[in-house]
């Protein structure tokens, strides 16, 4: 299974928390891997001021859900952002 939540966002840090706790210990998810990518918080990219606390208080969900086999990948939305302009992307979006 891959869970892709946008950490900082009031409903990514929710519904991605609220979804693994109903999920851990599934029988489903025996033997399966879990993948979780989640997006830490960047001035440059933020669409609001409290991303950083959503981000904070959200994180501990992702580590701590228990699963069979968890692989967690977290990206600095910041890096993400300098990558793109070394590429020339003036105004990187997600849309
Ligand atoms: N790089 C990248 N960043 C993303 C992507 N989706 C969301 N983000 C970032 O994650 C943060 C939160 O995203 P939002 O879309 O505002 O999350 P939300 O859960 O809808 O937030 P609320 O509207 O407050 O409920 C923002 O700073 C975005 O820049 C994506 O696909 N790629
Ligand atoms: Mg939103």
């Amino acid at each position: 299974m891959i869970l892709n939540c946008a950490i900082s966002g009031g409903t990514g840090s929710g519904m991605a928390n609220l979804f693994l706790d109903r999920i851990e210990n599934s029988s489903r998810l025996y033997k399966k891997t879990t993948i979780i990518n989640s997006i830490a918080p960047s001035p440059s990219m933020a669409n609001n001021i409290v991303e950083p606390y959503n981000f904070t208080l959200g994180i501990g969900g992702l580590i701590d859900a228990d699963m069979e086999n968890k692989v967690m990948v977290n990206y600095n939305n910041e890096q993400l952002y300098r990558i793109c302009g070394e590429m020339g992307i003036e105004a990187p979006g997600y849309n």
